[in-house]
This record gives structure tokens, sequence and C-alpha cells, in this order.
């Protein structure tokens, strides 16, 4: 299948890459690096070197034997967007590109702006570009698990059924985003959404847990083939920043009670689901939507787990929970289904210490590039708007 990946240069836009090559399809990307630019913002660096992309395109080639078909633009441009449209002609989209951080988006009100201008107009740029070169693609979208929030209530995949004087309708099920960022994804959900209801459009919405790893098998230890890993406060999420942190003897920062569940899922498992996404598209004007993690954890058992697997790489490991800076709910109801992926055959990892373990093997190897970054990991950036610093570093 012909698929193209918006945002292929991120975390998971380059992981998907590999694996849909290795998986006989033939892929193309678009990016303009402003994921290499976000990080540079917040004073930061991958922890794993990553290669430019005209050398990833020559390794990928050496590797891989395709071409990966590469556009660098912006996704709000529309021209831009149509050209590389009708030049690979895809019959699948991973749309991946927008930018990911909540905590960037609370910075202040540029930032917020900016969030939901570039991740609100790509997406509606995908979609009349979808419409008008290529109305049987399948738009596969990434949103969060964050679009719902914490509702006190069990969370659906997506809908609700509702049965009024014997007349039966789907609605969409409430969302209660807790950043700019997580909002801007809602915004798209019902773009999306609306698209498909309209002109017929097919689409998958991901509502993706929070991602973990260093790699994926089948970047064959290649260092030209291998992803980014961030851990500064904005673009390392919550297992990932433990692992870094962990590796040069900061404490881990769980935050508030510790107390906040949230979906995870192994970086593997993301590519497996997002490929199962693509491989079985829904049908024409059919909006659907996809649970995606693999198990709940609170943010105490992620930082007790992470504390247990250093000490098999003799770290001693320190858990200093501090002030939450977001405004999120703390203890909470968390129970969502997650039953699509499973029965379209996907099989979880289930084994979150094998992969961490994998995790500290790539890090401790790069401890040097963590250590020289290390200011960049305290976050200051809070929901208030207020930027405070502390003694974490002292
Ligand atoms: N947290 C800590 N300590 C830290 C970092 C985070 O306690 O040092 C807590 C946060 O307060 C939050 C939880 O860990 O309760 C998750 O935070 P996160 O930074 O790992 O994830 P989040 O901001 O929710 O965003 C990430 C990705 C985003 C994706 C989302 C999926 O950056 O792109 O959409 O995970 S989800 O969380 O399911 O909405």
């Amino acid at each position: 299948m012909r698929v193209l990946i918006t945002g292929v240069d991120g975390y998971l836009g380059w992981s998907l890459s590999i694996y849909l090559a290795k998986h006989g399809h033939q892929v193309a990307g678009i990016d303009n690096y402003s994921r290499r630019k976000w990080v540079g913002e917040m004073g930061c660096q991958s922890a794993i070197p990553i290669a430019r992309m005209d050398e990833r395109l020559i390794t990928y080639r050496q590797s891989l034997g395709q071409n990966l078909r590469f556009f660098k633009g912006d996704l709000t441009d529309y021209n831009f967007v149509l050209n590389a449209f009708k030049a690979f002609r895809p019959e699948a989209v991973v749309y991946l590109g927008e930018m990911p951080s909540a905590p960037y988006s609370m910075i202040d009100v540029h930032h917020a702006v900016w969030t939901q201008t570039n991740n609100v107009m790509g997406t509606l740029v995908a979609l009349y570009v979808i419409k008008e070169t290529a109305p049987d693609c399948h738009l596969v979208k990434l949103g969060t698990m964050g679009e719902y929030g914490t509702p006190n209530v069990d969370i659906p995949e997506g809908f609700f059924e509702i049965d009024y004087r014997g007349r039966k309708d789907r609605m969409m099920f409430p969302r209660k985003a807790g950043s700019w960022y997580h909002q801007s994804k809602v915004h798209d959900t019902h773009n999306v959404e609306m698209a498909c209801r309209m002109w017929g459009m097919r689409s998958t919405d991901i509502m993706q847990g929070v991602v973990y790893g260093t790699r994926i098998d089948e970047m064959d230890d290649n260092p030209s083939l291998a992803t980014r890993f961030d851990f500064d406060q904005c673009f390392g999420t919550a297992i990932n920043r433990f692992c870094a942190q962990a590796v040069i003897g900061l404490p881990l920062t769980p935050y508030g009670s510790g107390k906040q569940k949230r979906g995870f899922l192994p970086l593997r498992d993301s590519m497996q689901c997002l490929r199962l996404a693509v491989e079985n598209p829904p049908t024409a004007g059919e909006y659907r939507v996809f649970n995606q993690f693999e198990e709940v954890y609170t943010v105490d058992e992620l930082a007790d787990r992470v504390a247990k697997v250093g000490s098999k790489f003799d770290l001693d490991v320190a858990v200093r929970p501090m002030e939450n800076p977001r405004f999120e709910e703390e203890e909470h109801h968390y129970n969502p289904d997650h039953q699509h992926l499973l029965d379209l055959g996907y099989q979880p990892t289930h084994d979150m210490e094998t992969e961490l373990e994998s995790v500290f093997r790539d890090l401790t190897r790069h401890r040097g590039r963590i250590e020289s970054r290390k200011e960049a990991v305290f976050p200051d950036i809070r929901w208030d708007g207020s930027r405070r610093q502390s003694e974490y570093l002292s």
C-alpha cells in the first residue's frame, strides 16, 4: 500500500516509516523539522543521536531497499500539501505531523495560539486535499487519550449509543481535555468526524496513550535508523523522562500525589497498532475510533518500576514527588475501553520491565548527552502561566 506519513522526522513518524517499509509498504513522508527546532527551543537535544534527513534517506534506501519519498514543507500550506498528494497518490495517510506537547502549548498565549493553528489548520488542509485528490484514501489521524480527560465514568471507544423513542443514534463521547494541545486534538476529532459524515471520507481516529521506548527491532541496531528520544520537560513523556532522570542520577518527579492514571504503550506496540489500522481500513464514510494503549498505570507505579529496573543497572534511583505544575485530577476513576485493536489482532507486549531494560541499555550509552542538557529536565512551565525555578538540580 502507498502510505504517506506526515511528521516523518519525529519519534513515531521515523519509526513508522521503517516499520511499514519492512512490512512491504511503499512509504512517503512530509516534515519541516519542527520537532528538532522545538526541542532546541527547550534547550535540549535528543538523548539518542539522530541522523540528518539526507543521511536518513540514504540509509533507508541501503537498509530497506526502497526510496523514502520525502517532501519538505509546512502542512498548513495547502498548495504544498496538494502537490505532495498529487505526486505520491497515497492510499493511506498516517497524520502525525502535529505539535505534541501539553506543557509547550501552555507556555503563553503565543505557544497556545501557534499550537492550535498548526494542528487544527494542518488537519483541515489534509481533509480538503484528500477530498480533492484521493477521496478513497484512508486518513489515520493521531489523536490522544487526553481528549477524553478523566471523567467520572467509563470511557467508550469514541462514541456512545442512544435510543430515543425507538430511534437509535450514535453520539460522540464528550471530550474534556486538559491543555491547549489536547484541546487541539479535540477540534481535529470534530473536524474529521464531520468530513466523514459530509463527504463520505474514511478515517480512523487514534486515541493514543503515552508512548515509551527507544527502539523497534526493525531499526536493526543501525545508528542512522535510530529514532529520537526526548527527556526535556515538554517533549519527554513521563516514562521516558523518568528513565533519563535515573540514568544521570536525578530524582524521578511524579507530580502531586502521583495517583493520576494514564494508558501507556511501548513504541513497538504503537507501530503494531498503526499498521493494523492502515491494513484494515474502514468503509467509505466511516469514522471510527481506536483507544490505543496497552495498560493503565499511576505515575507512582511508573516511578517504582523505573527505579526497580534502574537498580539492575547499578543506579541508585530516588523518587522525589513535586508540586504538580499542571491542573489535573490526581485521584480519579479511569476505565477506558480498548477492544477495537484487540479485535483486529493486536498482541500487546505485556512486558514493561524488558522494554525498560532496553531503554536503560540505550540511554546509559548516551549518558553524556543527557547530562549535558540536565537543566532542561526540570519542569518549570505551570498551567497557571507562571514559571518557577526549584532546588531540583542542587
Ligand atoms: N508526569 C509526572 N511527572 C513528570 C512528567 C509527567 O508526574 O515528570 C505526569 C503528568 O502530570 C501526567 C502524566 O504524567 O499526569 C502524563 O504526562 P506526560 O507528560 O507523559 O503526557 P501528556 O502530557 O499527557 O502527553 C503525552 C504526549 C502527548 C500524548 C499524550 C497521551 O506528549 O502527545 O497525546 O501523552 S495521553 O497522556 O494519554 O493524553
